[in-house]
């Protein structure tokens, strides 16, 4: 990790910049794919996860079989923890719900907004060398939770053409029962433009590799929303001279073991804290079995040294980290000046861990500047809000003519007419 002390102000965007994503030659690659599917739906899903991921698919919808199966390879101490993390991220997103908002703007003018679901969700869990199955509780128990009626997920199969064991039973555990095997961009293909097996959906979840993120992107174009846009996942700790260095190294190596592009800062006004967390780093990488991924994502991982906690809280919201670890002596205090952040985790007892996977918020935040403009995954997210109006007689008597005043003012004749022939009418 490199060490900045004092950085000057004017150099703070250029010493905060991620590691730049360059999605064009991507979607040069992925443009096809997506076509592909398109065209020839179900046979490009079973040809394209033959060629990516060496599996040969026989029915693309996970069996009742497979997921009995599933429920015998998990063990019981894995599936009590599970039920943990479940309730907990139930309980949080559930508590979420907001009622109908009513007021009566005027008299006889009532004004309302209701959230409604959206109907088709599709979900997409990664494959490849972490089994993120705690991924399938965080953007599918909230989907359940909003009450979206078709709910599913996709996933890629391994060269046997299974599914790891661990993401069928939180599917199952949260109350999916639709789970497709089929990975990458063809998967987001698959979801947008719909294929004989899969359903196309008006909104995708879930994380993944570049591919699945220009594939998204591209989705967009097609009238499907996504999640957020993704960059690389990261954190940023703020750690005061009361920090433990023991545990903040392996804060920072959590993030990092994520994958060899995800990027970690650690922000002090100590600079013995900072020394004590860097050599911390190198001893407890050097026993991760994951060294080799997080060693390259700490290559271009920073640290700073700043003058004072006001310095420092303004490179914090600067950088508009995913996660923000506040391991501080007065974490609470500084907590409520936070402006930019996906994440919080207040005081030196909270790693992130523990909301990757069961405190009860949702992992799928903001990276990569993002959080300076969006929030990350929340029952929201599964919601359009709609909004009414009814207007009584006497309400259209008393707002009738300034309505008819504006639209005349914007040269709306229509407009003005539609509140003129009903004030008419009222007058018979
Ligand atoms: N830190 C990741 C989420 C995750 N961590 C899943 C472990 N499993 C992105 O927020
Ligand atoms: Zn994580």
């Amino acid at each position: 990790m490199k060490l900045y002390k004092y950085p000057a102000v004017e150099d703070w965007k250029k010493l905060l910049q991620r590691p730049s994503m360059r999605m064009e030659d991507i979607e040069k690659q992925v443009t096809p794919i997506l076509k592909t599917v398109q065209k020839d739906g179900d046979a490009a899903l079973k040809a394209f996860s033959l060629r990516f991921d060496g599996a040969n698919i026989d029915s693309i919808l996970v069996s009742e079989e497979e997921f009995s199966q599933a429920e015998k390879d998990v063990d019981n101490d894995l599936k009590e923890s599970i039920s943990i993390a479940i309730k907990n991220v139930t309980k949080f997103h559930s508590a979420q719900k907001t009622d109908v908002l009513k007021v009566e703007t005027m008299p006889g003018i009532s004004c309302w907004r209701k959230s409604v679901p959206i109907q088709k969700v599709g979900l997409y869990i990664p494959g490849g060398s972490a089994p993120l199955f705690s991924t399938v509780i965080m953007i599918g128990a909230p989907a359940l939770i909003a009450g979206c009626e078709e709910v599913f997920l996709c996933t890629p199969p391994n060269s046997e053409g299974k599914v790891h064991p661990a993401i069928l039973y939180a599917a199952k555990k949260i109350g999916l029962t639709k789970v497709y095997k089929v990975g990458g961009a063809q998967a987001i293909a698959a979801m947008t433009f719909g294929t004989e097996t899969i359903p196309s959906v008006s909104k995708i979840f879930g994380p993944g590799n570049q591919y699945v993120t220009a594939a998204k992107q591209l989705a967009t174009k097609e009238g499907v929303a996504i999640d957020m846009p993704a960059g690389p996942s990261e954190v940023l700790v703020w750690a005061d001279e009361t920090a433990n260095p023991t545990f903040i190294a392996a804060d920072l190596l959590s993030q990092a073991e994520h994958g060899p592009d995800s990027q970690v800062i650690l922000v002090s006004t100590s600079e013995d804290i900072i020394q004590k967390t860097e050599a911390e780093v190198e001893k407890q990488l050097s026993v991760l079995p994951r060294k080799e991924i997080a060693a390259k994502a700490l290559e271009h991982s920073r640290s700073f040294l700043m003058k004072d906690e006001a310095e420092a809280l303004k490179l914090v919201n600067e950088y508009a980290a995913e996660h923000l670890i506040l391991s501080l002596d007065n974490a609470e205090d500084v907590a409520e000046k936070i402006i930019n952040a996906g994440s919080v985790f207040v005081g030196h007892y909270t790693p992130e861990s523990a909301g990757d996977y069961a405190s009860g918020t949702n992992h799928t935040l903001p990276t990569y500047g993002y959080a300076k403009n969006y929030s990350g995954v929340s029952l929201d997210s599964y919601y359009r809000k709609i909004t009414f109006q009814k207007i009584e007689k006497e309400g259209l008597e008393s707002l009738g003519p300034h309505v008819e005043r504006m639209a005349a003012a914007e040269e709306l004749d229509a407009h003005k007419n539609a509140v003129t022939v009903r004030l008419n009418a009222l007058k018979d």
